[in-house]
């Protein structure tokens, strides 16, 4: 089997999902950078491997695929090393559901809606939207309760051992804890908190950091 080429950038928590699932299965890549924020947009030829000019794209053995979800899903099931989805149809839904649900809600709002507005852009020296920032800070606690009731007593998302679920939503959580809301919204739920703490110290998320 050929290494795996993985298109995208350090800084997109979709690149770093897949990072973290090929690391954790134990898997070695290329990744060839492809940077969808620049002036120019993603170079042309990037848009036959990825039509809607997102990041990440996977290339395995000739195989071509696009969209987060569906890369590391295949990640877990085409290499060996540890089951990263239950095999239990009630615990794999779980893991389906929080993925949906970073996709959902945690991305545009504690991503984009915190994190970019309140920490991104005045490092740019951009203006942030105010209104957008206060919408999406009165939205973050109901997503985090969300997260903590289908955690439970953990000590995973979506299960007792390391889930997909874990791997989509801690790139995001990232970012949020670098906002000075983060940790203290987090801090409201002992199981979160608890989770983010053990999360942030494992060796895959050590070594995907963005910019190292
Ligand atoms: N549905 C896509 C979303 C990927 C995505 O939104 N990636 C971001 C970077 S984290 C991106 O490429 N953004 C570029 C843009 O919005 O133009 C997936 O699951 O792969």
């Amino acid at each position: 089997m050929q290494k795996p080429i993985l298109f995208g950038a350090d800084y997109s928590v979709y690149v770093r999902a897949v990072r973290l699932a090929l690391f954790e299965k134990g898997v070695d890549y290329d990744l060839v950078p492809i940077d969808v924020f620049a002036e120019t947009g993603p170079p042309p030829p990037y848009l036959t491997r990825q039509p809607f000019g997102r990041i990440p794209a996977l290339e395995h053995d000739g195989f071509q695929l696009y969209e987060t979800g569906a890369i590391t899903r295949y990640i877990d099931e085409a290499f060996e090393g540890p089951a990263l989805q239950p095999a239990d149809p009630c615990h794999r839904a779980r893991v389906n559901q929080i993925i949906s649900i970073a996709d959902g809600y945690v991305y545009s709002t504690l991503v984009w809606g915190i994190y970019v507005e309140r920490v991104s852009k005045p490092l740019r020296g951009e203006p942030s939207d105010e209104t957008r920032l206060a919408a999406s800070l009165s939205k973050a606690p109901v997503i985090l309760k969300a997260l903590a009731d289908l955690m439970g007593d953990g000590p995973w998302l979506g299960g007792t051992a390391l889930t997909l679920a874990n791997l989509h939503v801690a790139p995001m959580m990232d970012y949020f804890a670098k906002s000075p809301e983060g940790l203290p919204m987090l801090d409201r739920h002992a199981n979160l908190r608890g989770w983010w703490s053990r999360m942030r110290e494992r060796a895959s998320m050590r070594q995907t950091e963005p910019g190292e």
